[in-house]
């Protein structure tokens, strides 16, 4: 029996273990997929990174409040096959729900079998993701749980300027020079882009329960191309609705990738927009309020700027938190991001005519 496998025994899956092998391509965690013996099911193992999400235990609770309530509303709307629409969590065999080895946290899910996920979808996947988000929070809206902010001020724009500022202070591994152009069109931009922070301390912008991940990669679809569910649920939290919104489409509506070291193939996809918004807006417009749809073409600019402004600051840092696979990493995701907020503010009025068409 490998390290691995010494892990997952002290879960309580159901089946033989035969085999853990590293799984997807997260920046955070590391997930590794445990194959079982003959009919019993896969699993998925997660070492949680806890210098990221410091409170284990809450994180935990988070997700096991968020999946039972979600399990609940599919079980009550008759679904079939829930075990592939809802994440299901495997205690560990003292009752915890992770495990925690001396230096690592685990954790244990049930595996979604015969699923894919996408670094890139086209309009018809992005139109079931919108209406999907949209009924995601709509179905967390009456949680009873007040749940943790597993990670504070995640998606908070002035602390993430903040947090630039510092690093741009300290110049730990000696960067901001080449990257001085960008540091200050992002400063030019910096009290525009807090819009959402000032229209919350005013009392005119909620939080809501949100998934604040939604990449596209964390969005599983039937292999016939069924929407199944959203993963990754660590950063579920209450947050303005701009959060999922914009993530999704920072990710799926760039016509480059995420890290692109090419420039010139990054930009705003008007026709994922477009379906995307539509999805969204069929589910969640009942509960939008004006100022949330008012603002959905600054979400879809927001997140790229935001991006750009967290990778720059691990760039500065000297690459700290996400996971790098060659040195100048951060930099090259950091002027993607920047073209791809560029690009996305290029297009805010020609977002805002459509968004009106439609409603
Ligand atoms: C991280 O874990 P992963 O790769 O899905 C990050 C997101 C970033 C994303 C950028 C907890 O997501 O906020 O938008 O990388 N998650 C955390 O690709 O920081
Ligand atoms: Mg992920």
């Amino acid at each position: 029996m490998n390290k691995l496998q010494e892990t997952a025994s002290h879960f309580a899956p159901a089946g033989v273990v035969t085999d853990v092998r590293p799984f997807g391509n997260g920046l955070i965690n590391d997930s590794y997929r445990v194959h079982t013996e003959g009919a019993a099911p896969d699993y998925l193992l997660q070492r949680i990174n806890h210098h990221i999400f410091q409170n284990v235990e809450q994180l935990q609770e988070n997700i096991a409040a968020v999946t039972a309530h979600i399990r609940r509303k599919l079980t009550d709307r008759g679904e079939q096959d829930i075990d592939r629409k809802v994440l299901t969590l495997i205690p560990a065999k003292d009752g915890k729900k992770y495990y925690f080895d001396g230096e690592n946290y685990w954790r244990m899910l049930l595996f979604i079998p015969r699923s894919v996920s996408y670094e890139k979808v086209d309009p018809t996947y992005s139109r079931y993701a919108g209406l999907a988000f949209g009924d995601f929070q709509r179905m967390l809206a009456d949680m009873p749980q007040t749940l943790g902010e597993t990670i504070p001020d995640f998606h908070n724009m002035e602390f993430r300027l903040q947090q630039l500022r510092d690093a741009v202070r300290n110049d730990a591994a000696g960067r901001v020079l080449p990257m001085r152009a960008i540091i200050d069109e992002i400063e030019r931009r910096a009290t525009d882009m807090c819009r959402g922070e000032q229209l919350h301390r005013e009392g005119r912008l909620p939080k809501r329960v949100c998934h604040c991940d939604t990449k596209v990669n964390n969005i599983l679809f039937d292999e016939s191309g069924e929407l199944l569910c959203v993963v990754d649920l660590d950063t579920v939290m209450p947050n303005y609705i701009f959060s999922d919104y914009g993530d999704f489409l920072r990710t799926a509506a760039n016509t480059g990738d995420e890290d692109d070291r090419n420039l010139s193939r990054v930009g705003f996809n008007m026709a994922i927009f477009r379906a995307f918004t539509e999805g969204y807006l069929t589910s969640a417009r009942a509960f939008l309020t004006d100022i949330e749809i008012d603002h959905l073409p600054y979400a879809a600019a927001l997140f790229p700027y935001m991006q750009c402004v967290r990778f720059l600051a691990d760039y500065l840092n000297g690459d700290t938190y996400y996971k790098i696979q060659y040195p100048e990493h951060n930099a090259v995701r950091t002027r993607a991001q920047f073209a791809l907020w560029q690009s996305a503010e290029a297009h805010a009025q020609a977002m805002r005519a459509y968004i009106e068409s439609i409603l």
